[in-house]
């Protein structure tokens, strides 16, 4: 087998790159070691940028968005008996949407323009300076050899990408907590996200339709969903959400799905080497206090996708050579702002931090400089620093 672009990974970053590739007439082959199935159902982010919007609407992918996604102008931010709304749009003049990864996918898929190889197993990364290829068995056993001018390592945090980029520096901040996720069928209480901190702990309300609410608690490491009855983590929420509170209430019902989600940053430098090149949660992750995850791996297959297209159609390897560092800005920027959202949210238990925390959440709901800082960070960053 001979392609262009051998791509790992049919998350997110691989499908948008594929689909990228394709309309910059760019052949592209994705390998999968799941099934389509398992990866369209997997439950993860929520939020879109207005950079990503506006780049998933000039590559054709915008219009079930626009149809069902949910147009935020901001968010609430919330300490016990004080909720404050901050105004993306008049602070920065950018809005945020709800459309989950999951209908992210679902159009990519949709789309049709990327030839993806599921269920394959022993993926092997061969050659990489020159003349790459890729080994794999595919889902009937059969064992291939993939010939590509370039590889995309789009595999996600454990896929074998990572480990073949190196020697590489790696930066990593493990958080003393992880979040416990919900999903229910119930209508939201808020009409925009609510992230709140409080002494017990950090709790947000956060949804996927007008009858499915999404919701986190912050939860001990290694914490076992299986502990938290749904009633538990109901009441939980109501504490936390501030239930009862300025007239507010959080409206329980069935819960659907729970998981915990372990809390870390990562980041791996450079996000190339020769002629593999990473993209998204292979490069990088992120806790998802700022909702970046999903759009940083948007912001480096915008750029990943350019620089192949300059490179493979026209022989200019520029800014493929300026690929990691152009990536990197953004990636550094929102590593940043998304450590900074979660350690001024989350509690650690100890009163000194708890004083800086609430002094800091004051700042920003009673400052323009500080809620325009958050705004930019979180709706309005472009899509290349
Ligand atoms: P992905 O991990 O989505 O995709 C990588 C793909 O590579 C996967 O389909 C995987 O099966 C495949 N793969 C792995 N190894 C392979 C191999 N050897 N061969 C072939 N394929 C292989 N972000 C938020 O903003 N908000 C959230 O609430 C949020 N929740 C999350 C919950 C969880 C459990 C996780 C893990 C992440 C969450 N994220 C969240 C971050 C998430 O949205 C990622 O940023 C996003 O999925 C990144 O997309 P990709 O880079 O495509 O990686
Ligand atoms: C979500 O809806 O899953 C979500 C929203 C905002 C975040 C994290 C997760 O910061």
């Amino acid at each position: 087998m001979r392609t262009q672009v051998a791509i790992i990974g049919a998350g997110p970053a691989g499908l948008l790159l594929a689909h990228l590739l394709h309309r910059g007439g760019v052949d592209a082959v994705v390998l999968e070691t799941r099934s389509q199935e398992y990866v369209a159902a997997r439950i993860r982010a929520g939020i879109l940028e207005s950079s990503s919007v506006e780049l998933l609407e000039s590559a054709g992918l915008g219009d079930r968005l626009r149809a069902e996604g949910h147009e935020h102008r901001g968010i609430y931010l919330q300490m016990p008996g004080e909720r404050h709304h901050l105004d993306f749009v008049d602070l920065t003049g950018r809005s945020v949407w709800v459309h989950g990864q999951t209908e992210v996918q679902k159009d990519l898929v949709a789309a049709g323009t990327a030839e993806v190889h599921y269920e394959v197993t022993e993926v092997g990364l061969h050659s990489l300076e020159s003349d790459p290829y890729v080994t794999f068995v595919d889902s009937t056993g059969a064992r291939h050899r993939l010939d590509a001018d370039v590889i995309a390592g789009c595999d996600g945090s454990f896929g074998p990408s990572r480990a073949a980029a190196t020697p590489a520096e790696t930066f990593e901040r493990v958080y003393p907590y992880s979040w416990l996720g919900i999903l229910a069928d119930v209508a939201p209480s808020t009409d925009e996200l609510i992230y709140a901190w409080h002494p017990d702990g950090f709790a947000l309300h956060s949804m996927r339709s007008e009858t499915v609410s999404r919701l986190y608690l912050q939860v001990p490491n290694g914490t076992d969903p299986a502990d938290w009855s749904d009633d538990r983590i109901w009441a939980e929420l109501a504490t936390r959400l501030g239930d009862g509170e300025n007239g507010w209430k959080l409206t329980p019902g069935p819960i659907t799905d729970k998981s915990v989600l372990p809390m870390r940053s990562y980041v791996q430098t450079p996000m190339r080497r020769g002629r593999l090149f990473l993209a998204g949660d292979a490069a990088h992750i992120v806790p998802p206090t700022g909702a970046k995850g999903l759009n940083l791996a948007i912001a480096d297959v915008a750029l990943l996708s350019s620089a192949l297209v300059a490179l493979l159609r026209e022989g200019d390897s520029r800014l493929a050579d300026r690929y990691s560092d152009d990536a990197l800005r953004r990636v550094w920027r929102c590593t940043h702002f998304s450590w900074w959202m979660t350690t001024m949210l989350h509690a650690s238990g100890d009163p000194f931090d708890a004083q800086l925390q609430l002094s800091q959440l004051r700042w920003v709901t009673t400052s323009t400089a500080g809620a325009t800082g958050l705004a930019e960070n979180y709706a309005g960053l472009p899509l290349a620093l």
